[in-house]
């Protein structure tokens, strides 16, 4: 039996940051399948058993169950000394990139590809055009921060840049525009993540593409 279990579907961001740290430390770890778009994470038993919040990821670890992909990340990293924040200035800083990954930039990322890919009926295009003008701002803020940086906190990578990975390598038709087009930077630091040993692609790491 693996050390890890990650609950995860392969369309999903949030669960992408936990998949990907899992394969950059070189856990052994196993993907266990949530059919999101049957509605498990909607279910009773979903909520009581695997996740009161009712989200993916969740990673299962020595009889534990964590959510929320930043603790996940923090968790991970502790353990095997990878992508840690070294010091107080460089915690609190990862953290801060990570709430405004969450909140900012992959937290509006992941709702407005669902609505423009998944939703039925797609997304109401007054909604879509709110998402697209804060997702607009937001990656430029990010792709400023990035200017002249390798990595977000500097030189060395960390779980402030496994976070912002989550939506940013599905392909440019699932938003209709290109990221690493309109934001430079940002298409350097992709790659720079992309060339990590252990980096995979979210619809080859994790079960669910194409969609059963
Ligand atoms: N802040 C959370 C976000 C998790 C999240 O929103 N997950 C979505 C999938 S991408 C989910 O499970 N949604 C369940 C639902 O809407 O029922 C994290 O980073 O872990």
């Amino acid at each position: 039996m693996p050390e890890y279990e990650l609950y995860c579907f392969a369309q999903s961001g949030n669960a992408y940051r936990a998949a990907l740290m899992l394969n950059l430390i070189g856990a052994d770890w196993k993907p266990v399948f949530v059919d999101f778009f049957k509605g498990q994470t909607r279910t009773p038993e979903y909520r009581g058993e695997i996740n009161e919040m009712g989200e993916v990821p969740v990673l299962a670890h020595n009889g534990r169950k964590l959510t929320q992909s930043g603790v996940i990340l923090t968790y991970l990293a502790r353990r095997s000394g990878k992508y840690l924040p070294q010091g107080d200035d460089e915690e609190l800083e990862a953290l801060r990139w990570i709430i405004y990954d969450n909140q900012k930039v992959n937290g509006f990322l992941g709702p407005y590809r669902f609505l423009k890919n998944f939703a039925k009926p797609a997304g109401d295009p007054a909604v879509l055009a709110f998402f697209k003008g804060r997702i607009d701002g937001n990656l430029g803020i990010t792709n400023k921060r990035l200017e002249g940086r390798k990595f977000l906190l500097g030189e060395r990578p960390t779980i402030a840049d496994v976070s912002l990975a989550g939506y940013l390598y599905y392909p440019a038709e699932e938003f209709g525009f290109d990221i690493a087009k309109d934001h430079p930077a940002i298409g350097a630091w992709r790659e720079r993540v992309r060339a990590l040993p252990g980096w995979k692609h979210p619809y080859e790491l994790m079960p669910g593409y194409p969609i059963p």
